[in-house]
């Protein structure tokens, strides 16, 4: 449920190039409980969308059952949205993609939506390396139902009125990593500065992108005994670089020092520029990846930053070769080429 947003605007408000100011990217008023991390991720995405110019209308929102999934009502009010069933998310998106390729799809999920009941969605949708930004805000429990603990929950990490997990958690970045996204990232509710840049990274990105966002519950799971808490995260975060997305033609305007940078370079020609790499990381190599991943869970950090990017893996449409053209503007004839082709297509297949 949301409310809309009173509709005074400041007359003067900066246009981005695609001639939207920032509230053009809002959504309804949040209804979700004050500090809670999923508006501060809303945030980022609002903020990158903007920044990006991408247009409103050429985005569609897709989301599963949860507090997170609640909050593409708080975002992009101007798009396309369906808020689906709980664990669902990536089949519909898959159905949409499908039928228009050529729209921006944003999935929204948790941490429940995505490691349990979503969790052979969410693996078929990877090995497909579908074209979609895959956003799991991960709290480390079902914030919607009252807190209980979810499968990202760490092993001994305790919420609100829960005993400490006895179960090892699931890490959806080595999982992103391993089953065929080509595009893996986790960020912190609390660090818009390093969010804005990995969505904007990720909606450029051809392909699955997969961005992990710890973002804490504040009612059920923010107690000193939980991992997934505020003050825990600020503690124990690492990152493995900070980057800058520059578009296509965008002129630099940092400096850095020599062998301080590395760029990434997209698919349509913009860049990821990588800052203060460490020389053990490469993001390009998947195995490195994960085992950096396992090395900073065993000293106890969270590892945040852009983790895996590969440009060379095909996405779904490429891989099915499909057609170019949104479903809905196919015309009778190409949709119904005739039954001497159908008696083709058959004769192919005995
Ligand atoms: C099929 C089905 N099973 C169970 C539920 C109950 N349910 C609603 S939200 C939710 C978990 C949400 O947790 P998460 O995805 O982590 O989102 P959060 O609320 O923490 O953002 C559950 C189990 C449901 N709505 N539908
Ligand atoms: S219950 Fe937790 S996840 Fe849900 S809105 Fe409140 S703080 Fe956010």
């Amino acid at each position: 449920m949301s409310f809309d947003k009173p509709g005074f605007r400041h007359p003067r408000q900066a246009k981005n190039k695609a001639g939207y100011t920032r509230s053009d990217y809002e959504g309804g008023i949040s209804t979700l409980c004050a500090g809670c991390g999923h508006d501060s991720t809303t945030n980022a995405i609002i903020q990158a969308c903007f920044e990006l110019g991408v247009e409103p209308h050429r985005v569609a929102k897709i989301s599963g059952i949860g507090c997170s999934s609640k909050t593409p009502a708080y975002f992009l009010g101007r798009s396309h949205g369906f808020n689906s069933v709980h664990g669902r998310m990536p089949s519909i998106a898959t159905g949409a993609n499908m039928a228009n390729r050529d729209l921006l799809y944003i999935g929204i999920s948790g941490d429940g939506d995505t490691a349990s009941i979503g969790m052979g969605q969410f693996a078929h949708a990877l090995r497909r390396n579908l074209n979609l930004n895959y956003i799991c805000m991960n709290n480390g429990c079902y914030g919607l139902t009252k807190g209980q603990d979810s499968a990202t929950a760490d092993k001994g990490s305790a919420g609100k009125k829960g005993a400490p997990n006895p179960y090892e958690s699931i890490d959806l970045c080595e999982l992103a990593i391993t089953m065929g996204a080509s595009y893996v990232a986790r960020g912190f509710s609390g660090d818009k500065k390093q969010l804005v840049p990995l969505f904007k990274g990720a909606f450029a990105h051809k392909g699955l992108a997969f961005i992990d966002v710890i973002s804490p519950c504040v009612t059920f799971n923010n107690t000193t005994n939980s991992t997934k808490s505020y003050s825990y995260v600020r503690d124990h975060i690492e990152a493995t670089n900070t980057f800058d997305f520059v578009p296509l033609q965008q002129e630099i305007l940092a400096s850095y020092e020599e062998g301080e940078t590395r760029a990434v370079t997209m698919h349509d020609g913009s860049k990821l520029h990588l800052h203060k790499v460490d020389s053990r990381i490469d993001v390009t190599n998947r195995l490195k990846a994960v085992n950096k991943l396992e090395e900073e869970k065993e000293r106890g950090r969270v590892l945040t930053g852009l983790l895996y990017v590969n440009q060379e893996i095909e996405e779904t449409h490429d891989i099915i070769n499909s057609t170019l053209t949104p479903l809905n503007e196919l015309t009778i004839a190409e949709l119904c080429p005739g039954n001497a082709r159908l008696q083709g297509i058959n004769e192919a297949l005995r």
